[in-house]
């Protein structure tokens, strides 16, 4: 926690600021080790400190044992606390909420509303996150193998995301709470894989369907990210030309993919490629995103980026072409950015039909 608590303070003392107080639980958790509903203040000295609810004191206790606990009643603001604690400092916050702003604003100096510190240290993973972040791709690899053995036709998506997610569930894999859909996973089957972000539904895999499987979910606070596109019982000659083209262009994102790269480079790899087949248009989306304690989070590997890569940065890579009410493809790895950046995921990304 040391070494990252002085990245943070680096980071803020960037953004003009000598203490940083988080309030969303990714930030928090990053600061303290503690996931929970609190607030973590960083002051200047690289002690962290939170202040809790009782009900989330003994966890936070548990999870936390290198930061002062300050419990207090729920839904009171801990003006009090932070006066003392940051008082005389310029703060960094990623708060949102105007009570937990107005409280802030009484409590320091200065308050700058300003996320910038978080996200700029958590951009770069060190060895433990990255270590986790290993360990949920080898399991979210367990599970495309698992499709090849229970994937039929005949069987719903629900089924698929039900056995899935108990494999997963057993493992200690979890839904990561994205907010824009309201499934934990992506199973989009024949016309449905058309849309990026389909819901899963009761559609029942036929003869000829492509099927998206999106598997996005978090281990130990992290998580990891990976798209495989499956046939059933038999590929038409399109469904295999399109699935060759976004082949291809994951390929040449993941060559682009080096330190010292802008993301634009890397996003530009993948969508020259799917542009030069004819299917522009269809590739709706950026190349990729940054993972970590946050399911998209920085760098944007997208072409209005401005951001290069840097080492021990998390991205995917993620090409789609998507045919209306037709079929779509999308094959995506998550990556640690190396010098000669590999794969988080070894399986395959050859076309396999169950
Ligand atoms: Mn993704």
């Amino acid at each position: 926690m040391g070494k990252r608590n002085n990245t943070l303070l680096d980071h803020a003392r960037k953004a003009g600021a000598s203490a940083l107080v988080a309030y969303e639980p990714e930030n928090l958790f990053y600061m303290t080790g503690f996931w929970g509903e609190a607030v973590g203040v960083l002051s200047g000295d690289g002690q962290a400190v939170i202040i809790a609810p009782a009900l989330e004191a003994e966890r936070a206790r548990a999870d936390a044992p290198g930061c002062e606990i300050i419990s207090m009643e729920r839904n009171t603001t801990p003006s009090s606390a932070l006066a003392r604690l940051v008082g005389s400092d310029v703060v960094c916050t990623d708060a949102k909420n105007p009570a937990d702003v107005r409280a802030l604003k009484k409590a320091c100096r200065q308050l700058k509303q300003d996320p910038s510190p978080f996200v700029e240290s958590r951009m770069i993973k060190d060895s433990g996150e990255i270590k986790i972040l290993q360990h949920t791709s080898k399991v979210i690899d367990e599970m495309f193998e698992l499709c090849t053995q229970v994937m039929r036709a005949g069987q719903r998506e629900s089924e698929l995301q039900a056995k899935l997610m108990a494999f997963a569930a057993e493992r200690e894999l979890f839904d990561t709470g994205y907010r824009y859909t309201t499934n934990p996973l992506i199973i989009a089957s024949g016309p449905n894989s058309a849309i990026p972000h389909a819901q899963v539904t009761q559609r029942k895999f036929v003869r000829g369907d492509l099927v998206t499987v999106d598997i996005t979910l978090r281990h130990c606070g992290y998580v990891s990210d990976a798209t495989r596109t499956f046939g059933v019982g038999h590929v038409g000659d399109k469904e295999r030309r399109v699935y060759a083209t976004v082949k291809e262009a994951q390929d040449r994102g993941m060559t682009a993919l080096t330190i010292g790269a802008s993301c634009k480079s890397v996003d530009a790899a993948s969508r020259d490629c799917i542009f030069s087949a004819g299917y522009g248009a269809r590739f709706v989306h950026a190349t990729g995103h940054g993972i970590g304690l946050d399911v998209h989070e920085q760098p944007s590997i997208s072409a209005r980026s401005t951001q290069h890569l840097a080492r021990g940065m998390a991205i995917t890579v993620e090409p789609g072409i998507y045919i209306p009410k037709t079929f779509g493809v999308r094959i995506e790895d998550s990556v640690i950015v190396r010098k000669k950046s590999v794969p988080m995921h070894e399986f395959t990304k050859d076309l396999i039909v169950v």
